[in-house]
């Protein structure tokens, strides 16, 4: 059952060198500019989305994720949630409103993977870039690189994945729509894709020995052609390619994975699959586990298993 949780909002990413950084993101990615904080941070979102932003660079001694932010539908909701995840033993912080920059109280938790969720429900809704809310044309037409509309999902490793998958089930409503088991393991769940809206995931979770991992954050485009065309973009600038483009055979997106210039890995993706309320889970066999990650390939890349930031 859903509980007001309505999408991911944003994702806070450590980054080595902030100006390379906005490079990689506005130029290559195609993320519209929204500015820096009084930190130094740098404030990104993809044009379709309607709040000011969705992606925060933070300049860092190493890369990875420091929190990933979900909006939810009213300040009421917020409180309700708050209040949940208290009771369910969670570690809550309230971050005032304005400690980003644009956005309102925000509630910070922690999860058993070692990953930092937070939900808020006010942020400045400057909305779409470059077209306007009456008659909007299709698209703004002075877009950079990939021209990536919106910031879609995070992939994060972590040891306890049963644990962060029931907390983000039972408190925030989400619902497992994919899954891989290790049938030989005593059916041991090694992936977990997980749902607050009709999407394919919102975010998925896969286990590893190590906590607080973070494998990618991706982002969405229109067609296979864009994806296509991301390809040519990742060798017109030398950026260092991980995998694709291909199709996922878990949520059967059309993909490419590559990394920002910190070593974070980023994917842009189309198409897929979508989950409704009453749709069962779909599970995959870790015994296909090749065939669940590159549908074409079918085979299992250690670079794509073993990186994470
Ligand atoms: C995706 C996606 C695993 C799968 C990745 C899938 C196991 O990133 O967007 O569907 O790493
Ligand atoms: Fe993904």
């Amino acid at each position: 059952m859903r509980k007001g949780v309505m999408r991911p909002g944003h994702v806070q990413i450590r980054v080595m060198d902030i100006e390379e950084a906005v490079i990689h993101y506005r130029d290559r990615l195609g993320l519209i500019d929204v500015g820096r904080d009084a930190q130094g941070r740098a404030y990104l979102k993809g044009w379709t989305e309607v709040d000011r932003f969705s992606v925060v660079l933070r300049e860092a001694d190493e890369p990875g994720m420091d929190f990933m932010g979900f909006k939810v539908v009213s300040s009421e909701v917020l409180e309700q949630r708050k209040q949940d995840l208290l009771r369910y033993g969670c570690q809550v912080e309230v971050i005032p409103a304005g400690e980003l920059d644009g956005c309102g109280e925000r509630v910070r938790f922690d999860s058993p993977t070692g990953h930092y969720f937070e939900l808020y429900a006010e942020k400045d809704q400057t909305g779409k870039w470059g077209v306007s809310e009456s008659n909007p044309e299709a698209w703004p037409e002075d877009l950079k690189g990939m021209r990536a509309n919106r910031f879609d999902h995070c992939l994060l490793y972590g040891d306890d994945i049963d644990g962060t998958a029931a907390l983000l089930q039972n408190v925030l409503g989400f619902q497992l729509s994919e899954q891989v088991l290790d049938r030989d393991g005593g059916d041991m769940r090694v992936a977990a894709f997980l749902a607050c809206s009709m999407k394919a995931h919102d975010v998925a979770l896969v286990r590893h020995p190590e906590k607080g991992k973070f494998h990618h954050a991706s982002f969405y485009l229109d067609t296979w052609g864009d994806v296509l065309r991301a390809a040519d973009l990742i060798s017109m600038h030398d950026i260092a390619l991980d995998i694709g483009p291909t199709r996922h055979g878990l949520t059967h997106g059309q993909t490419i994975y590559f990394f920002d210039p910190s070593g974070n890995r980023n994917e842009v993706f189309t198409g897929g699959d979508y989950t409704y309320p009453d749709h069962p889970v779909v599970t995959w066999d870790a015994q296909q586990l090749g065939k669940a990650i590159f549908y074409h390939d079918r085979q299992l890349n250690e670079n794509f298993l073993g990186v994470v930031t």
